[in-house]
């Protein structure tokens, strides 16, 4: 096995198990060493926390790349999570040409919606930018939301497969090379993923076990990031992730009735050897 070395770029929530407290154990458990550059350090995550703080950590992206240029430290791959502003949005497009070895390989996920609603800061001159970001992407690996919300069209909870059809078809006119749709469901207690890779759609169906759970797109975006540079396929590293966000979410919802609810994340912990045994 190549071992190969992975930037991500995306906030640091120091409570609520989302962007880099998930994406580094998620990526070091895929076995590929893994760099940071956090875009924003928050108290918490702002999705059901009030009062969070919000340190913006925009001015030192170039200081930091910089001095990566200077050191020659390049990358096999460049991971983009939560961004903070829409500056750094230009930022990451610059740390992708500077910093990404030949081939890098640029994964995106424009973390910025869910439920039809972008979160709590983002404004539409936040999601024009994240279109120019988009169109940089080897693997882009959105919701149905943030495609919606990136292809300016309607938020639908039901829906046919023309208009997943349409929505994929929108995205790929962005210049995305290949997509990753997440939460595709067409059937009562189903969800899953297209996958659009190399020109040809594919479909992988699984079991839906809860209407959300915070957090899961950014394990799954990890876990997709960690398959792919472990050399399987696009489809294979969604087939994965999909797999192991299905093992989080169950293991979220055992919780025994002397625990406190835990709303705010998913357990990812406690089933990281699945996804462990998944690639080996
Ligand atoms: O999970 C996406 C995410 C990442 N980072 C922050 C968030 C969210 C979603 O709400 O608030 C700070």
């Amino acid at each position: 096995m190549s071992y190969k070395r992975i930037l991500t770029i995306q906030d640091i929530s120091c409570v609520g198990q989302c962007s880099l407290t998930v994406a580094l154990p998620v990526l070091s458990a895929c076995g590929v060493e893994t760099a940071v550059l956090p875009s924003a350090v928050l108290s918490t995550h702002t999705a059901g926390f009030s009062g969070y703080t919000f340190r913006d950590l925009t001015e030192d992206m170039p200081k930091i790349k910089d001095h990566w240029i200077k050191e020659n430290i390049k990358f096999d791959a460049v991971y983009t999570g939560y961004l903070g502003s829409t500056k750094q949005i230009e930022y990451v497009a610059d740390i992708f040409r500077s910093t990404g070895k030949d081939n890098c390989i640029k994964i995106v996920d424009p973390a910025m919606a869910d439920n039809g609603k972008l979160y709590p800061g983002f404004d539409l001159e936040f999601v024009k930018s994240m279109k120019n970001l988009c169109a940089e992407a080897d693997y882009l690996v959105p919701n149905i939301s943030e495609a919606c919300y990136l292809t300016d069209t309607e938020f639908k909870t039901e829906y046919s497969r023309t208009y997943i059809d349409e929505l994929l078809a929108k995205l790929t006119a962005l210049g995305s090379k290949n997509i990753i749709l997440t939460g595709v469901s067409y059937k009562e207690g189903k969800t899953g993923v297209v996958v659009y890779e190399n020109g040809k759609y594919s479909y992988y169906e699984h079991d839906k076990i809860s209407n959300g759970c915070h957090g899961t797109g950014d394990i799954y975006a990890s876990a997709f990031a960690g398959s792919l540079l472990r050399g399987k396929s696009a489809y294979d590293s969604a087939k994965i992730a999909a797999d192991y966000v299905v093992e989080c979410i169950k293991t979220t919802q055992n919780t025994d009735e002397s625990e406190e609810k835990h709303w705010y994340g998913a357990k990812f912990e406690p089933v990281l050897y699945k996804l462990i045994q998944a690639l080996n």
